[in-house]
């Protein structure tokens, strides 16, 4: 269970602060289940950024929002720059403003259902040296892990490219479901802007091992990716074809200013 810390001099510290990123998302955003999730967990808050959807996704987290104003916040932005930008100013602003313990972010189509978050925290608490959790969606049995065949397999060969270059035994990197431990560091991870609209999570493990001198033995200790009991496509989303062939030569990119 995560519990409230209360820092010094009275100021409210939240235990976990999940940035959400919305673009067009007004017809799928699930409320109910937003709402019963933060309604039931007092110690996390919710930053949903919405970055000029053109659709009324903000009168929709507006009334996702009412009533509990104290643990869920909108950040509207314009113009539209992208998810990976979304994610940076969200996680900067809940860093200056919510002082999380652990924050992240997590896809608004809740393909990854909100309850996981506890699974996720369970690790950083047994873990000590563990910085980041990930989901994983590995097809095992007694799970209920749903991906549209095409997707999982383009998803499994762009995921081998990216095993290879980074030299780092991971499964998916592309799970919209990611959260960090906040120590000084994790500024530093999200300070510049990243150079990939899509594969901006392969970039943020690439700059954990530019932090650590490229020493993959050392990240390999705190990074920590979890296989999920749940992950459920949901219709709808803004990824296309050819954002497959963006992200092959955004991995390259990636190599090329981070790691070589
Ligand atoms: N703020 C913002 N969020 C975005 C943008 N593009 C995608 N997202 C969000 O990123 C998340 C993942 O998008 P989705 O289309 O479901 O991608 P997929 O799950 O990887 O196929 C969702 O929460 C989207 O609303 C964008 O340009 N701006
Ligand atoms: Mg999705």
């Amino acid at each position: 269970m995560i519990d409230r810390p209360s820092a010094g001099g009275g100021e409210d510290v939240c235990a976990v602060c999940l940035v959400v990123p919305c673009y067009n998302e007004a017809s799928r955003l699930d409320v109910e289940s937003f709402r019963t999730f933060i309604s039931a967990n007092p110690c996390i808050r919710l930053l949903f950024v919405d970055d000029g959807s053109r659709d009324n996704t903000l009168q929709v987290l507006t009334r996702l929002q009412t009533g509990l104003e104290d643990r869920t916040f909108i950040l509207p932005r314009r113009p539209n720059r992208g998810k990976a930008e979304a994610v940076r100013l969200g996680i900067l602003h809940a860093l200056d403003h919510l002082h999380p313990r652990i924050v992240g972010f997590w896809d608004a189509d809740l393909a990854t259902p909100l309850d996981t978050i506890h699974r996720f925290v369970q690790v950083f608490e047994t873990h000590a040296g563990i910085k980041m959790v990930f989901g994983s969606r590995v097809k095992l049995l007694g799970r209920d892990v749903r991906r549209r065949a095409l997707r999982h397999y383009l998803g499994r060969i762009f995921a081998t490219a990216v095993s290879t270059m980074l030299r780092l035994p991971i499964y998916d990197t592309q799970c919209g479901a990611k959260l960090f431990r906040v120590e000084p560091e994790t500024r530093a991870i999200f300070a510049e802007p990243f150079l990939s609209r899509w594969v901006f999570d392969v970039e943020i493990i690439a700059r954990y091992l530019r932090l650590y001198h490229r020493n993959t033995k050392q990240v390999e200790k705190i990074i920590y990716e979890y296989p999920l009991e749940t992950w459920i496509d949901i219709a709808g989303s803004k990824v296309r074809l050819g954002d497959f062939l963006t992200a092959l030569i955004d991995v390259v990119r990636i190599r090329r200013r981070y790691l070589s």
